[in-house]
């Protein structure tokens, strides 16, 4: 098979890489020197504090000085970063909320997908596999009042565990949509269900991981942003029940408060499942 046909770490990480360097958010803390100080004395410390305690030799440091330049090569920095990083910042950046938990972002959302009305079907192929998920529920503000006109942002895996625009051969906006919900704050999306999700094998954080003896997998998840007009954005995953890996996540992003309950589909094949956001005043 041809690299473009194939699904490989270098292709995601380097898409993904490229979606970071356009996202604009990489504007520079380089003015705040006193902070900058601080950060980057408290990392280097505990690099050398870890170095000088468990006496790591100069095997182990070229091994790791070769595959830092290999995280590099192969684009998996923002893997890197929202697997093993991203969920305390999340944790650090919410900690005041008093509405919905939310949970990291990830590698893989794109901003501006096509926006629908609710009810909506999200984009898919004529022959997307797997099983048909409704996915409905309301927006209200942490007083219980209702935000119409709300947008839910949605964006998953498919069942073979790859995400559009990341993964070669897959439609542009495929199982990806910006649904706006209706004057009750109500949203009703037909999407199908994602698979459990495992992180690139072949690339540098794959090696960790096989490394380490770890495992890569990610529990099956839907990825939102849902927002409102004078509300803070939330963005969240939620996750289903009995998923294997719903306890040992490789990115620690799952919470109680996000798991579904998943119903049988009152119409059609598939199945259902209801889930209401609250979101904070700004
Ligand atoms: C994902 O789909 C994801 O959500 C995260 C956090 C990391 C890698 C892939
Ligand atoms: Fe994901």
């Amino acid at each position: 098979m041809s690299t473009e046909t194939t699904a490989s770490a270098a292709a995601s990480g380097n898409a993904a890489t490229d979606r970071f360097r356009q996202s604009g958010k990489t504007t520079s803390i380089a003015a705040d020197v006193e902070r900058v100080n601080l950060l980057a004395s408290k990392l280097i410390k505990a690099a050398n504090d870890i170095v000088l305690e468990e006496r790591v030799s100069y095997d182990e440091f070229n091994a790791l000085k070769a595959w830092l330049i290999q995280v590099g090569e192969d684009g998996e920095w923002p893997l890197f970063m929202d697997v093993w990083l991203e969920h305390s910042v999340e944790e650090v950046a919410t900690d005041h909320r008093e509405g919905n938990k939310g949970s990291i972002e990830g590698p893989y959302y794109i901003p501006e997908a096509p926006e629908k009305k609710s009810p909506a079907k999200i984009e898919m192929r004529d022959d997307e596999k797997g099983t048909p998920l409704l996915f409905q529920g309301q927006v209200r503000s942490t007083d219980g009042s209702p935000l119409s006109n709300a947008k839910v942002e949605l964006w998953h895996a498919d069942e073979d565990g790859f995400y559009s625009q990341f993964a070669p051969n897959i439609p542009e906006w495929n199982l990806r949509g910006s649904f706006i919900a209706d004057e009750e704050g109500n949203f009703h999306i037909d999407t199908m269900q994602p698979a459990p999700y495992q992180i690139p094998t072949d690339g540098a954080c794959g090696q960790l991981i096989a490394a380490a003896g770890w495992h890569a997998w990610r529990p099956a998840h839907l990825h939102l942003k849902v927002s409102a007009p004078g509300h803070e954005l939330l963005t969240a995953q939620l996750y289903f029940p009995g998923d294997a890996h719903n306890d040992d996540d490789i990115a620690t992003a799952v919470k109680p408060e996000l798991l579904l309950e998943i119903k049988p589909a009152t119409e059609g094949s598939g199945v259902q499942t209801t889930y209401d956001f609250v979101l904070d005043p700004e």
